[in-house]
């Protein structure tokens, strides 16, 4: 039988939570339904696949109305959650008492309900110019000591997100969906090892829809950051292409700045397709077509467990 995952996003309103599923839809094609439960209870459904399981997403509005719903109806809406994942505005401080409290309603549920349910907290619209606001930073790490303080006996990780930052994005999927399986930790494990090896700046692994499962990047500046995004956009949606016109082979090109050469490749393991992508500088290319078979290998002997 099939298995469907629940993941619930949850915040007060305004916080994004709607947009983000938005950007998502877009990238993934995911399937959506709405629900409309009463006049005032509008649920809206995002169904998504990724390696074997299905996962279905509700988002829930985040109005004082529906919170009260939510708080008063808790099993209704928050039983056998597999995921929860809580976004909080981190442009709106006066809010942010307000959205602990929430916060504090809902996990005061599963730790009734003996309910122990992986937390991705995410400090939304951390918009690309304000990665160095210093306010917005203190504001991140003070919440999120709070609320390690707080929950000790929870598994919260922490993340930044934006709308206007595709990566961050898909960021929040694949650590959504990497609390399920222990061996994508050991996948990582082994991007950081080859990172190493190849001295490459980034190395990504997708799923055909372009989901990363893994990822691991070096400590860069801010300029190369931005390139690093931009050809790896490039890289998303050369992959979607190569998928639907059933090109077979690899790609490889260099970026715009002629500083960085990135790499992609399509493994298909049974039946599963895979691609993996790498961005190093051009000096380091002999090298890495040397390595590389030994990183392919250890590659699939991970990805085949987890198909
Ligand atoms: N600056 C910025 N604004 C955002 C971001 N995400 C959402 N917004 C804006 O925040 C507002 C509320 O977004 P929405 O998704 O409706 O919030 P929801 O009530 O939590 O579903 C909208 O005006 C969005 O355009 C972001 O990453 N950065
Ligand atoms: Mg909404």
């Amino acid at each position: 039988m099939e298995r469907f995952l629940k993941i619930i996003v949850s915040g007060l309103d305004n916080a994004g939570k709607t947009s983000i599923l938005t950007a998502m839809d877009k990238k993934y094609d995911f399937e959506k339904d709405i629900v409309q439960l009463k006049p005032t209870i509008r649920i809206e459904y995002h169904k998504m696949n990724f390696l074997t399981n299905n996962a279905v997403i509700w988002d829930m509005g985040g109005q004082e109305t529906y919170r009260d719903i939510y708080v008063n109806y808790q099993d209704v809406y928050f039983d056998a959650t597999d995921l929860l994942i809580y976004v909080i505005d981190i442009q709106d401080p006066e809010r942010f008492d307000n959205s602990l409290e929430y916060l504090n309603a809902i996990l005061s549920f599963f730790e009734k309900s003996e309910m122990s349910v992986p937390i991705i907290i995410t400090f939304h619209k951390y918009d690309p110019e304000l990665k160095a606001d210093i306010e917005i930073l203190a504001n991140i790490s003070r919440l999120r000591e709070n609320i390690l303080d707080s929950y000790p006996n929870f598994n919260i990780l922490f993340q930044q997100s934006s709308i206007y930052d595709i990566i961050s994005i898909i960021q929040l999927v694949s650590y959504g969906l990497s609390v399920f399986d222990k061996k994508f930790f050991q996948l990582s494990e082994l991007l950081e090892y080859y990172l190493e090896i190849f001295q490459s700046q980034a190395l990504i692994v997708f799923d055909r829809n372009g989901i990363i499962i893994s990822e691991y990047y070096s400590d860069i500046n801010p300029e190369t950051y931005l390139e690093l995004l931009e050809s790896i956009k490039e890289h998303l949606f050369l992959l979607k292409r190569m998928d639907e016109e059933k090109f077979e082979g690899n790609f490889d090109f260099t970026s715009t700045e002629g500083q960085l050469f990135s790499y992609l490749l399509r493994k298909k393991i049974n039946k599963e397709m895979f691609f993996v992508s790498a961005v190093l500088k051009d000096e380091q290319k002999l090298n890495f077509f040397e390595k590389l078979p030994d990183f392919l290998d250890d590659l699939v002997k991970i990805l085949e467990q987890l198909i």
